[in-house]
């Protein structure tokens, strides 16, 4: 996790001092005025409230040194921001009248001397923020695992002189060890009192070397709270080929005792870490790959908006094209949009209260101990918008871009400033809509697509995730998540087989995995009731071919059916199952249709492929169905977030608030305020193409309105004239390109007799030539003459 880019108000020592230096009065006691009830902390905010929380936990709790771990908003109320937002409840309503907002926080942070876990609500109020509520958590209650956390399992694993002989043996010296913290995943052989972390260990050769490339044969475990190693290292056992296949150095995969030999009972050979250089930055590629060189026949592609952006921001709100929401910065989940409406002809209708991805799994597929415990919650036990990158102009994000910063609490309360964290932009996505009369004479007509993005990038350690909200111009919605970064690995000795992963390059094993994303919608179609439908679309029931209801056998029909309470829904790819959700207070005026989304799941339903009852799923029941469906339940201290848990590292089984145990309750969620969690993700059989840094992959969620708006929303888009776009090669083909340019730039105008004439004529052009253009109008005649 050590790569995470931050800019900090203060240097890392000082971050982790606690309150054992002096305590002053922050400059900013109280909080600025906030344009948005659901504007996350500011840094002002931040620094206010864990000064609040200081000296309660100095002169109430006694406590003497302490560590925060999180503070952030604790979002008001849902009815209390749609009536200061001036948004209805149910269609065709008048908004609630405003109440007023109180600006509440929730802090977790640790007590440095005894570990104890610590969670607090705070409220601001007469121009201080007081405490309301102090829980110190049970001991098998974690909050999220910090940066600094992780950047210190480096320099704890590093110092520790058994750690240094290990890797000695195996030549490494102790200055060329690196490694990354991951949380431990599933260990029973540890206590869940202390904070306990695996470490990846890596060599590293030179400055910036890619580390990955030198993957180390132990882990060590660690103490995270404590800095101290507790057990020096797990190493896994090994495969030999056999003629009946791969036999593993030991007789099974349980882990062995703590105090065992644990080199000894795996049975295994030390490998050295592989040491060929598979760098990716070029100027280290330069150095340590014969004959590399950069491409040098790349034309620049410039993305120009020469009269600015079609978007307005006003602080976190941001409107375009109809479009209008909340963009907040999230400790946990990275980007939180809320209070997502659509101006409809002049009537403002809300879509989505708040849409994140709210937590993820990483399993992976090796049985043989410890490689099991690999499955990170990197949501829930790190936090996405702590391993937020800060963005680059012109590398990261191309065009105009908006920047918004975002803020999250250090160690000693300090707010970590990210800069520059999420990437507001708008992009060309090719064709919106379009159609050609095909006919002599006829016209055609095409509408760019534009798409806003809001989008950030997440260094998790060797991966790297790119959360890309999409909103388009037709009223739909994409949840677009990106896949990049570098393959997690282990070291293979000459000669071993792989049978849970691929050798991405020589003794370098990439285990299969599969990443698994809980992506949280809480709804509100046209008012915040709202309900869910799942559709079949089956072969007419009872008819077979041959029937005098079906005599050709083609027919086929949508069964819709209420989802009435609370409980996860299956994927059938059989009857090509989706899910809506809808409500039912309006119907639509052709369809008679209750207005309503369609979820787009197929870019992303993925099946949870280790076992139901295994580690894995029992942490996280969420990842068993692609659809879970419970009523939102709101309380003081906010409402149904976590689907695997508040507290997630070192779960050995679901938590109460979780939403596997949620569903239980079987509320009755038809015409209610309800909240979708739907299981997208990928799995992930790794290529040596892949290696050394692995190029995008990519799934996708998709809102789209049905029923919802009278027709097509984006006929009013104008059609595109761009006077930067030219022919490629103008001394070849030139004319006829050109004619055909201009029959197209003439029948995209209205009202014109002589736009129809240049029209006749460069679709004469055009068809004459359809060959040799091979595209567009030439095609459309093409396709015209043979349908
Ligand atoms: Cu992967």
């Amino acid at each position: 996790m050590s790569t995470v880019t931050l800019s900090t108000t203060q240097t890392h020592s000082q971050l982790v001092t606690g309150l054992s230096g002096a305590v002053h009065v922050p400059t900013a006691a109280r909080p600025a005025g906030f344009k948005h009830p659901l504007d996350p902390l500011t840094p002002d905010e931040i620094t206010a409230v864990t000064f609040a929380v200081k000296q309660y936990a100095t002169a109430q709790l006694e406590i003497k040194a302490m560590k925060f771990i999180t503070a952030y908003l604790l979002p008001p109320p849902k009815r209390a921001v749609l009536g200061y937002l001036g948004i209805p409840l149910s269609p065709g309503a008048q908004p609630e009248a405003p109440v007023p907002i109180v600006r509440k926080a929730e802090v977790d942070f640790l007590d440095i001397l005894n570990g104890c876990a610590h969670n607090v609500f705070l409220s601001y109020v007469e121009g201080r923020w007081k405490i309301d509520s102090h829980e110190i958590l049970p001991g098998d209650q974690h909050p999220q695992i910090s940066v600094e956390e992780l950047i210190d399992a480096e320099v704890v694993v590093k110092a520790d002189p058994k750690v240094q002989q290990i890797a000695k043996d195996v030549g490494i010296l102790p200055e060329q060890i690196f490694c990354d913290g991951w949380s431990i995943g599933y260990d029973e052989r540890f206590p869940q009192h202390r904070r306990v972390q695996q470490a990846f260990v890596f060599a590293r050769f030179s400055e910036h070397d890619n580390l990955y490339a030198h993957p180390m044969d132990f882990i060590p475990i660690l103490d995270a709270h404590t800095k101290e190693v507790l057990h020096i290292v797990d190493f896994p056992s090994q495969y030999s080929a056999s003629p009946s296949g791969p036999v593993l150095s030991v007789p099974d995969t349980l882990p062995p005792g703590l105090s065992e030999d644990a080199l000894k009972v795996s049975g295994r050979e030390r490998v050295p870490p592989p040491r060929t250089a598979y760098d990716f930055l070029p100027d280290l590629m330069e150095k340590t790959e014969p004959g590399f060189k950069l491409r040098d026949d790349l034309k620049p592609l410039h993305v120009v908006q020469p009269e600015g952006v079609s978007f307005k921001m006003n602080g976190h709100e941001l409107e375009w094209q109809n479009w209008k929401m909340h963009v907040a910065f999230s400790q946990r989940e990275g980007i939180a949009l809320s209070t997502i409406t659509y101006n409809d002809h002049g009537e403002v209708r809300p879509i989505i209260y708040r849409l994140s991805m709210a937590e993820m799994v990483v399993p992976y597929a090796a049985p043989e101990h410890p490689h099991p415990r690999k499955f990170a919650f990197d949501s829930g036990e790190y936090g996405m918008g702590t391993m937020a990158n800060e963005l680059s102009l012109g590398c990261d994000c191309l065009g105009q871009i908006h920047y918004l910063p975002g803020a999250f609490v250090g160690h000693s309360g300090a707010p970590m400033i990210i800069k520059n964290v999420i990437c507001i932009h708008e992009e060309d996505a090719g064709v919106l809509w379009k159609h050609t009369d095909y006919r002599p004479g006829g016209r055609s007509h095409t509408v760019r697509r534009r798409r806003l993005v809001v989008s950030m990038v997440c260094t998790l350690a060797n991966y790297e995730y790119i959360w890309n909200y999409l909103f388009y111009q037709d009223g739909s919605i994409e949840f677009e998540i990106r896949l990049t970064g570098i393959l997690q690995v282990y070291p293979s000795k000459d000669g071993e087989p792989s049978p849970y992963g691929v050798k991405v390059a020589p003794n370098i094993n990439a285990h299969y995995h599969q990443h698994l994303f809980s992506v949280r919608v809480d709804p509100m179609i046209d008012g915040i009731n709202n309900t869910v439908i799942e559709s079949d679309i089956v072969p007419l029931p009872g008819a077979p071919t041959g029937s005098p209801q079906n005599f050709a056998g083609n027919a086929f029909v949508v069964k819709d059916t209420i989802v009435k309470t609370e409980g996860s829904r299956s994927f059938d790819a059989s009857k090509d199952r989706r899910w809506r959700i809808i409500n039912t207070a309006r119907q639509h005026h052709a369809s008679g249709k209750d207005v309503g989304f369609a979820i787009g799941m197929k870019g992303g339903i993925t099946p949870l492929l280790p076992r139901h009852d295994g580690w894995v799923a029992r942490r996280a029941t969420f990842l068993t169905e692609p659809v879970w469906v419970v009523k939102e339940l709101e309380t003081e201290k906010g409402g149904r977030m976590w689907p695997s848990g508040k507290y997630v590292p070192q779960t050995r089984d679901e938590p109460k608030d979780s939403v596997g145990q949620w569903v239980k309750s079987k509320l009755d969620v038809e015409n209610e305020d309800l909240i979708v969690y739907l299981t997208v993700g990928t799995t992930h059989i790794p290529r040596p193409e892949d290696w050394p840094v692995m190029p995008v992959e990519h799934l996708s969620i998709t809102f789209k309105p049905q029923s919802f708006f009278k027709v097509n929303p984006s006929m009013d888009v104008p059609p595109s004239h761009d006077p930067h776009s030219t022919p490629a090669f103008p001394n070849e083909g030139g004319d006829n390109i050109s004619a055909h340019g201009n029959g197209y730039a003439l029948h995209d105008l209205d009202n014109d007799k002589e736009h129809a004439n240049g029209h006749a004529n460069g679709h004469a052009n055009g068809h004459a030539n359809g060959e040799a253009i091979g595209n567009g109008h030439g095609n459309g005649h093409a396709a015209g003459g043979c349908c």
